[in-house]
C-alpha cells in the first residue's frame, strides 16, 4: 500500500507542516507501506517528489525544489503535478494530508479529496470546516451543552453597519479584558487584548484583516489543559496535559516555532476535572462529527471552572508534539498512532463508500 503525504501548503504553518512531515516519515512501518512525497509549495504548485521505500536519512529529502523545464537544480528536484494526479494509480493509496489549506480555511483539501474519491487519514469535509471556525464551534458546542467562554460573534458587515450596536452588545455581556480573536483558527495571528472600548474598536480592525468573521471573547485567566481524541464512531481519550507557560499570552513564533512551551503530562489537576475534560472532548467531538483525530483544548480557571476553547484537527504533529505525546503517555507509540491513523482512514473510506451504494 502507497501512503501519498502532503505537506507544505500554502499557509502560515508552512514550517510546522515540514516539521510534522519528517517525524511521520520516519515513523511509518516500511514493511507494509511505501511512501510517496508530494510537497505544496508555498505558491499552491504540487510537486512530486521521491517514493520512499525505508525511512529517511535526513530533513533534506522533504526540500523539493522544482523546475517547471524539468532541469534539475539544487536539492531533491521534483516533477510539478496536477492536484488530481495523485489519484492515477492503480495500487491502493491512502493520502496522509499534513498541512491546511489556502488561508488555513480548512476542509478544502478534504472536499478536494473526497472529490476525486481517494481515502485520507484524519478528520472530513465538515469536522474540518466547523472545527476551523470559531463562530461554528460555538454554536455546536452551545447546542451540545458544553461550557465555554463568554462570547459574542460580530461580522464585519454587522460592525460596520452599527458599531454602537457591537459595542453594547460586547460590554452589555462581557468585561473588560476582552479577547478579539477572526473566526479561523489557522493560527495565532490577529488575536488582540482590549483593555477598553478604544482597544476593542483596534481589535476588531486587526482581527478584520484576517477575516471578515470575528468574535470577541471574555478574557480568563486560566490554565490551558488539552486531551486528545482519536477514533471513528469507537472514541477514545488520552488524560489531560498541560501546557505550562510563562506568558500570560504568547503569539504564533512561541506557540509553534521556538520551543518554548513546556507540557506537563498528565496535568495535575483534580481527578473530577480530568474526566470532565476527557466527557466533554468527548461530546464535542461526536457533535462536530469527528473522525481520525482532534486535539481538543481548554481553559481551566482557578476555580475548577472548565471551559472547552476549541477542537484542533490538525495538531501539531512532530513525536514532540502535544497530541503524539499524549498518546505516547497512554500507551500507544508514535508509529502505532500514525499506523491507527491510516486505519481509521481507510474504514472511514469503506464506510463512506457504503452510504453512496445506497444511494
Ligand atoms: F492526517 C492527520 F492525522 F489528520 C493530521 C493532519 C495534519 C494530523 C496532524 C496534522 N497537522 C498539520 O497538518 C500541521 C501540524 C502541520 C498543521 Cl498545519
Amino acid at each position: 500500500m502507497k501512503i501519498i503525504l502532503l505537506y507544505g501548503g500554502r499557509s502560515e504553518e508552512h514550517d510546522v507542516s515540514i516539521l510534522s512531515a519528517y517525524s511521520i516519515l520516519k515513523a511509518v512501518y516500511y514493511n507494509y507501506y511505501k511512501v510517496q512525497l508530494v510537497f505544496i509549495s508555498k505558491e499552491g504548485q504540487w510537486v512530486e517528489g521521491p517514493l520512499l521505500t525505508e525511512a529517511p536519512k535526513s530533513e533534506d529529502i522533504l526540500h523539493l525544489t522544482w523546475d517547471t523545464s524539468g532541469e534539475r537544480t539544487e536539492g531533491f528536484t521534483g516533477k510539478v503535478i496536477q492536484p488530481g494526479a495523485i489519484q492515477k494509480d492503480e495500487e491502493e493509496i491512502i493520502v496522509f494530508p499534513v498541512l491546511h489549506g489556502p488561508n488555513g480555511e480548512d476542509g478544502t483539501i478534504q472536499g478536494f479529496l473526497e472529490t476525486i474519491n481517494v481515502p485520507y487519514v484524519g478528520a472530513g469535509v465538515l469536522t474540518s470546516a466547523c472545527a476551523m471556525d470559531k463562530i461554528m464551534t460555538k454554536y455546536i458546542l452551545q447546542a451540545a451543552g458544553v461550557p465555554q467562554v463568554p462570547y459574542v460573534p460580530v461580522l464585519e458587515s454587522q460592525w460596520k453597519e452599527n458599531p454602537r450596536k457591537v459595542f453594547e452588545q460586547c460590554e452589555g455581556s462581557l468585561l473588560y479584558p476582552m479577547f478579539i480573536k477572526p473566526a479561523n483558527m489557522g493560527s495565532s495571528v490577529g488575536i488582540t487584548r482590549a483593555e477598553n472600548r478604544e482597544e476593542l474598536q483596534n481589535g476588531l480592525a486587526e482581527a478584520y484583516r484576517f477575516d471578515s468573521r470575528a468574535i470577541v471573547e471574555q478574557g480568563i485567566e486560566a490554565r490551558e489543559i488539552e486531551v486528545a481524541v482519536l477514533g471513528n464512531e469507537d472514541v477514545r481519550t488520552t488524560l489531560p496535559g498541560e501546557i505550562v507557560k510563562d506568558v500570560a499570552f504568547y503569539d504564533y513564533n512561541s506557540k509553534y516555532i521556538d520551543n518554548k512551551i513546556t507540557m506537563q503530562i498528565p496535568a495535575e489537576i483534580p481527578e473530577d476535572v480530568q474526566e470532565k475534560a476527557q466527557k466533554y472532548a468527548k461530546i464535542a467531538y461526536r457533535m462536530l462529527g469527528g473522525s481520525g483525530l482532534s486535539r481538543c483544548d481548554f481553559f481551566l480557571t482557578n476555580k475548577n471552572e472548565l471551559f472547552l476553547n476549541e477542537l484542533n484537527t490538525m495538531p501539531g504533529f512532530t513525536q514532540f508534539s502535544m497530541y503524539p505525546v499524549l498518546w505516547e503517555n497512554t500507551g500507544l507509540k508514535y508509529s502505532d498512532l500514525i499506523e491507527e491513523l491510516i486505519q481509521l482512514g481507510i474504514n472511514r473510506y469503506k464506510q463512506r463508500q457504503s452510504f453512496f451504494a445506497h444511494k
